[in-house]
């Protein structure tokens, strides 16, 4: 004996039941003034006219046309972008709408046209998905979904932005965490670079990262934050000194290849072929003496 039970998208309830052959079993009730309607299609009862045509192929939802406010510039991470689809088969009770793999929480659902709010995600070009709610799971219902690659019948997140960039300096050894206060930076944590040189994240959220910056020198270097909707503006870190005294090579580290240029530097400036002499002035007073020479080995020795 099988019982089954299906709640129509239309006004009224078809109830049927009872065979231990369902092929055999009859569909009774009806929906608003059209009647009786009912059929059993791939092991399920359904009603004529809605999820089943004359050839009880199932009707699948159909998406038309996706219409939101944030386009084009695609909207924000913490989600609540109204986002209307239109076209058929939604039903007239709420089923589920997904953007990418996550629940929008539905403000309105029509059999034509439902409105709901993108969750906090980040990403470009997302597929939007409808699944009615027609019940129990019918093995013929297929999910509807935008065509895709079509840019107008998807939604997509902003690229981050960064606003403000707290200290805009520190020293060359790294490790100085700075805090990056924007938009857009999403839920989950995606990557930020300092000219390109990943720097560690200690915290992220939509409107704040914090982050450490990597070992190197010089000025105005770039940070920048990549989501998955993009990169962010750049914006100028300095490191200070600019470079590390002692680095003849011009490689933001000090280590033995800068001895010979540190040699020459010392005995030979005027001959000097290497990219800054000045930078064998290890303790910047202006002059090259026996002094740097000391400062210079015992940066070479520290570990
Ligand atoms: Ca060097
Ligand atoms: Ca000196």
């Amino acid at each position: 004996m099988t019982f089954r039970t299906i709640f129509p998208r239309c006004l009224g309830l078809i109830v049927v039941v009872a065979s231990a052959n369902p092929a055999l079993a009859q569909c009774t009730g009806f929906c608003g003034d059209q009647s009786p309607a009912g059929c059993w299609c791939d092991d399920a009862c359904r009603l004529f006219g809605d999820c089943c045509n004359d050839n009880c192929t199932c009707q699948v939802p159909q998406i038309a046309a996706v219409h939101h406010a944030a386009m084009p510039a695609g909207g924000p991470t913490v989600g609540g972008t109204p986002i209307t689809v239109q076209g058929m088969n939604f039903g007239e009770s709420e089923g589920i709408i997904l953007l990418d793999d996550d629940l929008m929480v539905v403000t309105s659902w029509q059999d034509t046209q439902i409105i709901a709010q993108s969750p906090p995600g980040t990403g470009l070009n997302l597929q939007i998905t409808v699944i009615n709610d027609i019940a129990p799971p019918i093995p013929c219902m297929e999910q509807g979904q935008s065509n895709p690659g079509d840019p107008t019948q998807s939604f997509s997140y902003a690229a981050p932005s960064i606003i403000e960039l707290l200290p805009q300096n520190g020293p060359s050894v790294g490790g100085t965490l700075v805090t990056l206060n924007g938009q857009i930076f999403g839920p989950e944590p995606g990557i930020v670079t300092l000219d390109g040189n990943p720097m560690t994240v200690d915290s992220w959220d939509h409107s704040q990262i914090k982050a450490f910056t990597p070992a190197s020198c010089g000025v105005d270097r770039s940070i920048v934050v990549e989501t998955l909707s993009g990169g962010s503006n750049p914006m100028p870190f300095d490191y200070s000194p600019p470079y590390p005294p002692g680095d003849m090579t011009c490689d933001c580290s000090v280590d033995p290849g800068d001895i010979a240029p540190f040699v020459e530097a010392l005995v030979d400036p005027e001959n000097y072929a290497g990219c800054d002499p000045q930078r064998a002035d290890m303790n910047l007073d202006g002059l090259i003496n026996g002094d740097d020479v000391q400062r210079f080995a015992a940066l070479l020795m520290t570990p």
